[in-house]
């Protein structure tokens, strides 16, 4: 505050504060807000470079990066036309039309979504993004459509990067005006890991697309449309938006032995999708077992079985996935999911500029900038580097995928969880868990959140050193972790062929299982009482961050208070935000729009009787000094 103000000056500091120093120092009220704004960002600059981030387990100290170069953008360039504004002009039913009559295929890029999801744990903070969002659409109009916003992005934004995932739509929708964006909605979870009231959906929905939203891809974890439906209704009827319907691929549909999940299961599933007004049917290939003459297969008996424009979405954890693009793209697949070369590969999706030069001679093949793909891509090459902590380690495409059959975004997301359990030297335990688990829970469909509740299970049994002979034998016994009991509920919606009757029975123990959807049991939100009582308790928010509170009630409440103690984090460069700062280092921070400041770090001492140390910066030049408790 004001005294805070009248002690950091420097004058005051110099011992030349007099009588009249206040008078003579009118700037003292007027600078109060910024001053605040610094005193809290040194704060949590301070705290990260003496006690680590507690995002961050382990870091190299030593360990230097690249400024990561910036595509170089023609001054003045306007923003061409592109999907966006396509869409606007002819209106939802032409511009589906036109995608069916257009005889290229069509590529989306996942870069700002998916692909650091599944490679980097969600950890792309928009700074890094945004960066390159306004040189990306100017040079490449002919993306069909960015995915970059929801899946995992939503929470992990406030939970671990400390900012506001509206804020970042509503950055990158004024840096790229032209290319449709997308999202990816868990139908009835939101963007979240269990079910929501259904008018809570409805609203979410709406807001996301007077943030700026055009595709919502929706999917169910079990692949049951009930808990699609609302979803698929709220933007037909609610917004101008596109609903792109999934269709979970899991198991193997050429399999003989494939009971379930065949040919026939998906054409069925597409067709009650297109009854329920999708707009586009996606084929969510999530953990990347879908084979390139499956895919064949599948591609064009779906193309038969309904008129709707067919996207295809895929990870390439088995290294083989721009074979089965190149089968489905001869199957007549209107739209292909693709990362930029730097973030694609693996656990990703596959290459976008690989993809594209290799399609140059095909009939198919759609002429794109490659040379600015190129330059963006090596942009993200040097960003990840930011992120090494969050690695997965996978070094190569495994066929174990097709064994364990986890989600290329869970798979990145499951040593880290291992790490924290102290289970990390028991991964390859872990992994064959899954596939257990999935076998004892029926053969789900595994796609979040029902991939985390396996995951949650083979964590269990993992760290209990428990058999599926020993849940049978032990199970009366044994507290099940609570998203298992949830599932078996039926928090989650019914799988195809319903719950394995023994196993539900052990864990449910006297409870008993949920008829309908879950969301038919949930009152609706009162939104005026409670959106008043929010904004009450959490002075200068928003409607949005109310609809982030109501999905992640204590996600958001630590996320707002980190904003009051260290003012908004965003603008902090990423190594900054996540390792702190070195002595002599000096970055350039732009606190509010248009107003930098310039810190530069002095020494840090050692701790005194307490454990306090005193972290000494210059910001804007002048000395400040700072007290941080040592942690370690
Ligand atoms: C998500 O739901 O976040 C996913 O990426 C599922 O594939
Ligand atoms: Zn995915």
């Amino acid at each position: 505050g004001f005294l805070e103000n009248v002690i950091y000056t420097e004058d005051f500091f110099n011992g030349k504060a007099t009588v009249n120093f206040i008078d003579s120092h009118p700037d003292l009220f007027k600078i109060k807000k910024s001053f605040d704004r610094g005193t809290k960002t040194l704060n949590y600059i301070g705290e990260v470079s003496v006690n680590g981030s507690p995002d961050v387990k382990s870091f190299d100290p030593n360990k230097t990066f690249r400024t990561p170069k910036l595509p170089p953008v023609q001054k003045g360039a306007s923003i061409p036309e592109g999907s966006r504004d396509r869409l606007k002009k002819l209106g939802r039913e032409k511009f589906v039309q036109s995608i069916k009559d257009d005889p290229k295929v069509h590529f989306t890029d996942t870069t700002w979504r998916d692909a650091h999801q599944s490679l980097l744990a969600t950890r792309f903070r928009t700074e890094d993004m945004l960066k390159v969002t306004r040189s990306y659409a100017q040079q490449n109009p002919d993306v069909f459509s960015m995915e970059m916003w929801g899946g995992a992005t939503f929470d992990v934004s406030m939970r671990f990067l400390k900012e506001s995932p509206w804020k970042r739509l509503q950055l990158m929708r004024e840096a790229a005006p032209n290319i449709l964006f997308q999202m990816l909605l868990r139908g009835s979870n939101g963007v979240g890991y269990t079910a929501y009231p259904d008018n809570l959906i409805e609203r979410f929905i709406e807001r996301t697309a007077e943030n700026g939203m055009d595709i919502f891809r929706i999917f169910d974890s079990l692949n049951w449309i009930e808990n699609m439906k609302v979803s698929i209704k709220a933007v037909r009827e609610r917004t101008e938006s596109l609903a792109e319907a999934c269709i979970c691929y899991t198991g193997e549909l050429q399999d003989d032995d494939q009971k379930k999940y065949t040919l026939q299961y998906y054409l069925d599933m597409a067709r009650q999708l297109e009854d329920e007004g999708a707009h586009l049917l996606a084929i969510k290939d999530m953990a990347g077992l879908l084979k390139p003459y499956s895919a064949q297969l599948l591609v064009s008996e779906l193309k038969k079985a309904v008129d709707l424009p067919i996207h295809l979405h895929t990870h390439d954890t088995s290294s083989m996935q721009a074979a089965m693009y190149l089968k489905a793209i001869e199957s007549g697949v209107d739209i292909v999911d693709v990362s930029l070369a730097s973030m694609s590969g693996l656990t990703s999706q596959p290459n976008f500029n690989s993809l594209v030069a290799t399609l140059k001679y095909h009939e198919r093949g759609r002429e794109m900038n490659l040379e600015s793909l190129n330059k963006h891509s090596t942009y993200f090459e040097d960003v990840r580097e930011f992120y090494y902590p969050f690695e997965s380690g996978l070094k190569a495409g495994t066929a174990e995928v097709y064994d364990h059959e986890i989600p290329g975004g869970q798979y990145s997301n499951l040593r880290p969880q291992a790490i924290a359990l102290g289970l990390e030297h028991k991964f390859e335990t872990i992994k064959k868990n899954y596939e257990i688990v999935n076998d004892l829970f029926g053969d789900i469909v595994k796609v979040t959140p029902s991939s985390k509740v396996v995951g949650d299970m083979a964590m269990f049994m993992t760290a209990n050193d428990l058999s599926a002979e020993e849940i049978f034998e032990k199970g009366a016994s044994l507290s099940f972790p609570e998203s298992v009991i949830g599932f078996f509920k039926g928090d989650l919606g019914q799988p195809p062929g319903g719950f394995p009757a023994e196993i539900s029975k052990l864990i449910l123990k006297n409870q008993k299982p949920l008829k309908g959807r879950a969301n038919d049991n949930m009152d609706p939100v009162d939104f005026e009482k409670e959106f008043a009582a929010f904004q009450k308790e959490f002075p200068r928010t928003d409607f949005d961050d109310f609809l982030s509170f109501k999905l992640y009630p204590k996600v958001f409440k630590e996320y707002y208070q980190h904003i009051q103690e260290y003012d908004e984090v965003t603008h902090l460069p990423t190594p900054v935000f996540f390792y702190g700062m070195k002595r002599g280092e000096e970055v350039i921070v732009e606190i509010a729009k248009g107003k930098n400041i310039i810190i530069e770090m002095g020494f840090i001492t050692e701790p005194d009787e307490e454990g306090m140390r005193t972290v000494s910066f210059k910001l804007n030049g002048q000395t400040r000094r700072i007290s941080i408790r040592d942690q370690k």
